[in-house]
């Protein structure tokens, strides 16, 4: 059976109730797991508020901001881990940017600065994330990001953020390699897409959507449940022999020329 209990998971990437962060935190909420979330800060503070009322009912016994071009915060993030629960066991990386110049139009007329920073909050963070949780998960653990089609094929508008998911997708077996003789696990869900704020930036998401209903084998998109189970599920002992390995849950597009 899927059972987190005792699991101390932290789940980033939470902006609102469409993020898939919120379908992967409720899934682990349901089997179990002990939750700490983080938020993306900014200078109003209506995001911890909007996001602090929306995880309420899943009962965080974490709270933090992270901004994961904030060194600083990373490192407050995880001490707060280690002074609050001692150990992580799973840790949740749902968060990616571009900006929305880089997201349509020609590939190639894209920014120095914007391709850099794509790179730096999509692809580094995982490693610099996975770093810090290093030394926490002295049991073992599992480490789940978030991927999508574009980093393997060409999908129209998706450009830079096709790059900065080839390097995330690379990062997850170079990680895994590192990090699986202490027992950490690291996998990438590949979602189909899916109606977000961030998805929304995509030229053409509208599209792209309705041809996966027309094609995938199961007739339609995936849910933020579905990829919630999933993530449930790698973050879970029924998945411990699994690591490196990038997951489709797209309702089988992926397998469609
Ligand atoms: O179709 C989709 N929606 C798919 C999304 C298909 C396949 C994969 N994905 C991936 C995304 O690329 C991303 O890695 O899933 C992950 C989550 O994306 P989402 O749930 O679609 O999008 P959203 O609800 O917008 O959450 C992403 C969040 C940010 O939201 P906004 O929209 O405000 O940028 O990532 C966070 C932020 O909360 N974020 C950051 N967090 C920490 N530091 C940063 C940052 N610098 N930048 C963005």
């Amino acid at each position: 059976m899927l059972d987190l209990t005792g699991k101390n998971a932290l789940v980033t990437g939470i902006a609102n109730n469409r993020s898939i962060a919120w379908g992967i935190a409720q899934q682990l909420h349901k089997a179990g797991a002990n939750l700490g979330v983080t938020y993306l800060p900014d200078e109003k503070g209506r995001f911890e508020k909007k996001v602090a009322e929306l995880v309420e009912p899943l009962q965080p016994t974490l709270f933090l901001p992270c901004d994961v071009q904030n060194e600083a915060q990373i490192q407050a993030t995880f001490e707060a881990i280690r002074e609050k629960w001692g150990r992580l066991d799973c840790l949740i990386h749902c968060l990616a940017f571009a900006s929305k110049e880089s997201l349509s139009g020609d590939f190639s007329s894209v920014s120095r600065q914007d391709f850099t920073q794509a790179i730096e909050i999509s692809a580094y963070s995982l490693i610099s994330l996975s770093r810090a949780a290093k030394p926490l998960m002295t049991e073992g653990g599992s480490i789940v990001t978030l991927t999508y089609l574009g980093g393997v094929r060409v999908i129209p508008n998706y450009n830079t953020m096709g790059i900065a998911k080839a390097a995330l997708e690379m990062n997850v077996r170079y990680l895994a390699s590192e990090l699986g003789p202490q027992q950490v696990r690291v996998n990438g869900i590949s979602a189909g897409p899916i109606r977000t704020l961030a998805s929304s930036a995509v030229g053409g998401i509208l599209d792209m959507i309705h041809h996966v209903e027309t094609v995938a084998p199961l007739r339609r998109t995936v849910t933020q449940g579905e990829v919630g189970n999933t993530a449930a599920f790698l973050c879970s002992d029924l998945a411990s022999g699994i690591t490196g390995q990038i997951l489709y849950v797209d309702a089988g597009y992926e397998i469609m020329g």
